[in-house]
């Protein structure tokens, strides 16, 4: 019987890991030593110090004891909102100066490049949580001037759900996780969001455009970005000029349909991600112009709203939209932790030229931003990591702190002070000053009269979309309001609607299955009825472009070299990326005997992925994928999702044995030129025959 060897005597199986070295033969090139953070250089990354080999770890082990505290720590406190995010480095470049209205160097000095480092984000969900649920997206923008850093911290919505900072923390709890349940994640479908709202009538405006098609966006590079409140522009003269500032995407505005949504929640949690760091990497870099809307305190004193209300837009019919600059994003972080997750965007940061105006939503933001900064970053100084620091000289008598990167030299940290030559003073010249506005009143705990109207925004909104614009938004209420179980909850939000649109709240209560209308509540100001702006739609706004988009062509063993080969031509001369799906990832034996290689395999890359596709198949390669769910959810989920689809002979068996019809979306593969015209848009004329509209 053979006895079983005493490992701790046995010097072979003591080495059985080494040092590792075994284990990095492949990598090449040159190494720096491993150190530990004191800068001790390492034998053995690989195992702990044990009294024996099949003995225990000692305690004395200050290298395992450094490394398992630093990996204890490596997560910092999730931001309460906005968890979830992606962000790029790039520039702003003005294209026009706007001296008459500002001394900002960033917004009077054509040509001047600005760098930024600009982050989207998700507001409800978890870090962890996936990129494209119905949710309003962050678009944070830190631009690095010459005269200090300036922080655009806004959203992809031109308005917000409420009036004053004071009610944030409750909408916040509304729509996160049910504190009882943990659930649901980054969803807004639930009890407690909509009985927060349908208490809250300030919120409508904004629920319709969380409703629509905004907050399922295809991607990050085609969402629009907004500034919300009303700033101020000081110029030299010391007169004050009111500003809202929106980002417009070089590539359009484009959105996902609803089901596509949910699967790509599935299909790729990180799809907004990938995406952008894919555009990136490849040279696409996305691109957006700044532009201003300009108005005076007269002005705003006629339009039938107040600008201070952040529930309110001011409509580019009645301000237009001056174009002044333009960003782009051209490098993805080294380092997510230190660049995306670091980074802290604080709305107080600004320049001078530019100031707050009263909107008693921005004053809440004011102090919230650094506050949260302090608490999730651990320290004051903050503002000294490297993606946060001003790349402009910066000073001050502040000292000391946690982590205190800095080392200040001399005796003086105080002013005023004769001891120290070069010791940092104000300048009455450049310095930031703050508008001096009058202001007078009664103190007291209020709600300006002027922001009382709740609805007639909402109306002008939901009026302004097309008819499947509209049909969209009815869709979100009904399934929404279909996960909520509290019936008095549904009929309130149904009786608010009444106030935007009657057909619409018509239309809602008859997606639930309401026996009855519900009766509308009281509103506290006249609804009116605004012009309609087509300024707000999408589908009005949609580039027909195939640039930034992707086309995903399926095929397997056997299909048409040249047909693939015309297709893939066409496409990306027309700006798109194309993708190659195929039953096995190293790819399909094509007509003409050569492998072409997949980007993705068919089980894991479903027609989700793509804008429009493109299904090349031999009768063969057809025969095999019509048994595969797969090959038939790639034809059904592109149908269903309105998207062009380009058939040669194989394809179309596959179509056809998916059960479904074909209309003029349904190309012929040969009939290059169509298909890239159909695959520039979506055919939302195809919906009614395809899901139940409310
Ligand atoms: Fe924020 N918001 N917010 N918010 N917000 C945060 O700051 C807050 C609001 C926005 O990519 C937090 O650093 C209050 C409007 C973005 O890092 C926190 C109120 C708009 C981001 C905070 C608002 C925004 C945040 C959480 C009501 C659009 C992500 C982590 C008065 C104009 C920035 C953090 C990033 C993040 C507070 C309302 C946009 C807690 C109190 C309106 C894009 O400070």
């Amino acid at each position: 019987m053979a006895t079983k060897k005493n490992a701790s005597s046995d010097p072979s199986r003591a080495d059985v890991r080494g040092n590792g070295d075994e284990l990095h033969q492949q990598a090449g090139g040159s190494h720096p030593v491993m150190t530990t953070n004191q800068g001790l250089p390492l034998s053995d990354n690989e195992n702990s110090l044990k009294i024996a080999p099949r003995g225990p770890v000692l305690l004395e082990d200050f290298i395992l004891r450094e490394k398992i505290t630093h990996f204890d720590h490596e997560r910092i406190p999730e931001r309460i909102v906005h968890a979830r995010g992606s962000a790029a480095h790039g520039f702003f470049e003005l294209t026009e100066s706007l001296a008459d209205y500002t001394t900002a160097s960033v917004l009077t000095e054509v040509g001047e490049q600005t760098p930024v480092f600009t982050r989207f984000s998700t507001v409800a969900g978890g870090s962890g949580s996936v990129d494209t649920p119905r949710d309003v997206r962050g678009f944070a923008v830190k631009l690095y001037t010459k005269q200090g850093n300036w922080d655009l911290v806004g959203n992809n919505i031109p308005v917000f759900f409420i009036q004053d900072a004071i009610k944030f923390p409750d909408l916040i709890h509304a729509v996160k996780m049910e504190p009882d349940r943990g659930f649901p994640q980054a969803a807004s479908a639930h009890d407690t969001f909509w009985d927060f709202i349908s208490l809250t009538p300030e919120a409508f405006h904004m629920i319709m455009w969380a409703m629509s098609d905004r907050a399922i966006p295809r991607s990050l590079r085609m969402i629009e970005g907004f500034g919300i409140h009303s700033f101020r522009l000081v110029n030299a003269k010391g007169d004050s000029t009111f500003v809202k500032f929106h980002w417009r995407p070089k590539l359009g505005l484009q959105s996902t349909v609803w089901d596509e949504a949910v699967k790509l929640a599935g299909a790729d949690p990180d799809f907004h991600r990938r995406d952008l760091f894919e555009s990136i990497q490849a040279g696409n870099f996305p691109e957006w112009e700044l532009g201003v809307q300009l108005f005076t305190e007269d002005e705003a004193a006629h339009f039938p709203f107040d600008h201070l209300d952040a529930t309110k837009l001011i409509p580019e019919e009645l301000v237009p939209l001056k174009i002044i600059g333009r960003m782009v994003l051209d490098r993805w972080p080294d380092n997510f932790f230190a660049e995306t997750e670091q980074v802290a965007f604080c709305p107080s940061h600004l320049v001078p030229g530019l100031d707050f105006s009263n909107d008693p939503l921005l004053h809440g933001r004011l102090f919230s931003y650094l506050d949260t900064q302090l608490s999730r970053l651990g320290s004051p100084n903050f503002h000294q990591l490297p993606i946060n620091a001003p790349k402009c000289p910066f000073a001050n008598h502040q000292r000391d702190g946690h982590m205190q990167h800095q080392v200040p030299k001399g005796r003086v940290a105080y002013g005023p002070s004769s001891l120290q030559a070069d010791s940092p003073r104000e300048d009455a010249q450049s310095g930031f000053r703050s508008y001096p506005a009058e202001e007078a009143g009664t103190r007291g705990r209020v709600r300006p009269e002027t922001f009382a109207d709740h609805y007639s925004q909402a109306r002008m909104f939901y009026l302004s979309q097309t008819e499947f614009e509209q049909a969209h938004i009815a869709s979100a209420l009904v399934f929404e309001l279909s996960k909520v179980d509290t019936q008095h909850v549904r009929e309130a939000v149904v009786g608010h609607l009444r106030h935007i649109d009657n057909d619409l709240a018509v239309r809602i209560a008859a997606g639930l299955a309401l026996d009855d209308l519900p009766p509308a509540p009281p509103a506290k100001a006249p609804v009116l009825d605004m012009p309609t702006s087509p300024a707000l739609q999408i589908i009005g706004k949609m580039k027909k472009t195939l640039e930034g988009r992707v086309v995903g062509i399926l095929l397997n063993d056997g299909s048409d070299a040249k047909a693939v080969a015309a297709l893939v031509k066409a496409t990306e001369a027309a700006g798109a990326t194309v993708k190659i799906v195929a039953p096995k990832v190293g790819g399909a034996l094509l007509s003409d005997g050569k492998k072409l290689a997949a980007d993705g395999q068919l089980a894991g890359t479903p027609s989700i992925n793509f804008d429009a596709v493109a299904i090349i198949l031999s009768e063969e390669g057809a025969g095999q994928l019509v048994s595969e769910a797969a090959a038939v959810d790639f034809v059904r989920d592109a149908f269903g999702h309105l998207k062009a689809i380009a058939l040669d002979e194989g394809g179309r068996a596959l179509f056809d044995a998916s059960g479904l019809e074909a209309d003029a979306g349904v190309i012929a593969a040969s009939k290059a030129s169509a298909f890239i015209e159909g695959a520039k848009g979506r055919y939302f004329e195809r919906e009614a025959g395809v899901r139940i509209l409310p």
